[in-house]
């Protein structure tokens, strides 16, 4: 294994085993080993959030960039703007998101991966989505924070039916839980709000199985290389916390 030399203070390095000795930290959530890791690595966070449509990893990652000041990179996101400016790639893809289906990798990698900037901490929501993007984007940048969600499907469904968007921003709302102040309209800019056209009750059932299929092997193709961490519940108020916390441990940013 590459050796590193490791440094105190806020001296930037990269450190394979500092970084599992970490998460193996944080997962124990150890009060003895946190005191330990009471000294800044200056870790530069390229990380992930999985977890199901629906699960939250929109809603917690505008969190975690109020917090962490991540660069969010959401594949849906970007693809559901490529549709509303209705650009040839947005056209399309446009059939897939609308059915539940993957879009090709043809279209989507080159949409992330080649438009990605490595050097700032960056947090990647809905991509990589199958193991063959997790061996491309392997090829680019290794991640070495993976979030991983487990919220239960029953949950997922009526979150999904509530939801509303703004497009251009993919600000995120639920009708009951998280409703905008203005009904219908997006709190920062006024303009209308849009439920998904695959938030449909058809496409969410497709949706759920191609994540069982194709997306949960990621789960374990990340913990192999030992950067997952699996948050489970069905209240994002409380998986919110604790996800903070394990990201502050992690990047030890002093908050
Ligand atoms: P996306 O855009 O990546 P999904 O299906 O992975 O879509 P989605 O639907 O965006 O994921 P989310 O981001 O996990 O879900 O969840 P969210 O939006 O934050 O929360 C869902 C709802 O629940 C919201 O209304 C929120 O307010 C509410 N909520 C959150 N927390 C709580 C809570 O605690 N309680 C309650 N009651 N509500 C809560 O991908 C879309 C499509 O794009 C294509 C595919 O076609 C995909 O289907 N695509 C790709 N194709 C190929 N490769 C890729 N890498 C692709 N990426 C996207
Ligand atoms: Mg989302």
């Amino acid at each position: 294994m590459k050796q590193t030399t490791k440094k105190r203070g806020n001296a930037k390095h990269e450190d394979p085993v500092m970084e599992n000795f970490v998460l193996r930290a944080v997962r124990l959530g150890s009060h003895a080993v946190r005191q330990r890791l009471s000294y800044s690595t200056g870790r530069l966070t390229r990380a992930a959030i999985l977890g199901a449509p629906g699960s939250g990893k929109g809603t917690l990652s505008s969190r975690l960039v109020t917090d962490f000041n991540f660069k969010h990179v959401s594949s849906g996101d970007l693809l559901r703007r490529e549709i509303h400016e209705e650009s040839e790639l947005g056209q399309s893809a446009a059939a897939y998101i609308k059915s539940g289906d993957l879009v090709p990798d043809t279209l989507v990698v080159d949409l992330v991966v080649n438009n990605l900037e490595t050097s700032q901490p960056f947090l990647l929501d809905g991509f990589p989505r199958t193991i063959e993007q997790a061996k491309i984007l392997d090829e680019h940048v290794s991640l070495n924070l993976v979030l991983n969600l487990e919220v239960p499907e029953e949950e997922i469904i009526s979150r999904l039916e509530n939801r509303r968007v703004h497009v251009a921003s993919g600000r995120v709302y639920h009708l009951v839980w998280n409703p905008p102040k203005e009904e219908g309209r997006d709190n920062e800019t006024g303009e209308a709000l849009i439920q998904r056209p695959d938030d449909t009750r058809e496409a969410i059932v497709d949706r759920l199985r191609n994540f069982r299929e194709l997306t949960l092997p990621l789960i374990d193709y990340y913990d192999r290389k030992g950067v997952l961490l699996t948050f489970k519940g069905t209240e994002s108020n409380v998986i919110y916390p604790e996800m903070k916390t394990a990201v502050e441990m992690w990047s030890n940013v002093e908050m």
